[in-house]
């Protein structure tokens, strides 16, 4: 659908001015737990997407001190999971960082761990700093590394810790609990034993099932989501280096690759995707605007991204959200390091049930006028 092809017709949009006897009529019909259409329907129905969440940049360097200290405060046995989470201040209501999805930061450190639970939300975590991490999901172990990105799918029993010789670790959380909520389907359940067996080799999702372009013969999977859990920073970056030779990628993600479940080919888990883009040194990137919601973490480099006219300036391990409908632009301030940028979304959502929409902003060359610098 063109959104433009039709114009804004106020003609035929409800204009009903109160009256004496509209009200006295309106609140005989809220007493029977009605209510008239027309009094409702234009904040019902938005010309386009207009989202409650605000753009928002989190810097780590604010945040890292805040979320350290909660170490200090409270055990991951008496919290659940310690984690200080990204409320956008246009969502306080839901605690969403944006749109439908909710993020967090988690810490732990060396010799904590935090029991095994499972839940209908689908969960990812991508792992900021720190050595010996680990998480367990349905019996598989995996150690994760900076920039690693692991899966805990919807219904999975998952519980994570940190070795006793490793280092404090923190790493962004990603749930789709608020849109899980909001269909009203979220069912919880802790582990009898609170911890799980490890019933398969560590790593074994990714001997098995991470082989660029190799399946196993003698493993099917008919789960909805991706038999493989952990996508490692070092395969992943080296996918983007070799693509960004072969392509000119696009004017406004530059190289941009989506982990994907290696069976279908689609989205990792029914109602999260997941990307990691790269910005080669000095990539100006053009506006454009999609449905659907956004978080981003800075994995590596530095630069600044402008949406819906205010200017982000992001160095690595901030985070921020592109809200639905909201125009957005990319750019890499250096002119020699490239700079990447994890990203996680909703586009499974949009995209299964038609309502993935995208457009180019074709004024001023593409780009968008700062109207202000964003603050954090
Ligand atoms: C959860 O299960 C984790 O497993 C972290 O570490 C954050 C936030 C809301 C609901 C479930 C985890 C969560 C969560």
């Amino acid at each position: 659908m063109k959104h433009d092809q039709y114009r804004e017709n106020i003609a035929g949009r409800a204009d009903v001015a109160d009256t004496p006897e509209l009200v006295a009529y309106y609140q005989q019909l809220a007493e029977l737990k009605t209510g008239a259409l027309w009094t409702v329907a234009n904040k019902i129905e938005p010309w386009q997407p207009k989202s409650s969440s605000v753009p928002v940049l989190w810097r780590y360097r604010d945040l890292r001190e805040h979320v350290l200290r909660s170490v200090e405060l409270v055990t991951p046995e008496k919290a659940g999971r310690r984690v200080i989470y990204l409320n956008n201040p246009g969502r306080q209501d839901v605690a969403a960082a944006v749109g439908w999805l909710y993020s967090g930061l988690q810490v732990m450190h060396p010799g904590e761990a935090a029991s095994a639970h499972a839940h209908s939300a689908s969960a990812l975590r991508f792992i900021m700093e720190g050595r010996g991490a680990y998480t367990i999901v349905d019996g598989h172990k995996m150690p994760l590394e900076a920039n690693d990105f692991v899966l805990t799918p919807n219904g999975t029993w998952h519980e994570h810790g940190v070795e006793a010789d490793g280092a404090p670790c923190i790493w962004q959380d990603g749930l789709d609990i608020p849109l899980v909520n909001a269909m009203e389907a979220g069912f919880y359940k802790v582990h009898p034993d609170l911890r799980q067996q490890i019933t398969a080799p560590v790593d074994d999702s990714v001997a098995l099932w991470g082989a660029a372009a190799l399946r196993p013969h003698n493993l099917g999977w008919d789960k909805p989501y991706s038999p493989l859990f952990k996508y490692q920073w070092g395969p992943t970056y080296d996918a983007l280096c070799r693509a960004a030779q072969a392509s000119d990628g696009t004017p406004y993600d530059d190289v941009l690759m989506h982990y994907t479940n290696p069976v279908t080919g689609g989205h990792v888990m029914p109602t999260i995707g997941a990307s990691m883009q790269r910005l080669r040194p000095g990539f100006v990137g053009t506006a454009h605007r999609h449905t659907g919601s956004f978080i981003y973490q800075v994995a590596k480099g530095e630069g600044y991204s402008i949406i819906d006219g205010q200017r982000f300036d992001w160095r690595e391990r901030d985070i921020f959200c592109v809200p639905s409908w909201a125009l957005h632009e990319h750019v890499n301030l250096s002119q020699s390091e490239d700079a990447c940028l994890f990203c996680f979304n909703d586009l499974p959502v949009m995209q299964s049930l038609s309502l993935y929409y995208e457009e180019a902003l074709l004024d001023n060359g593409g780009h968008q006028t700062i109207l202000s610098e964003g603050k954090a």
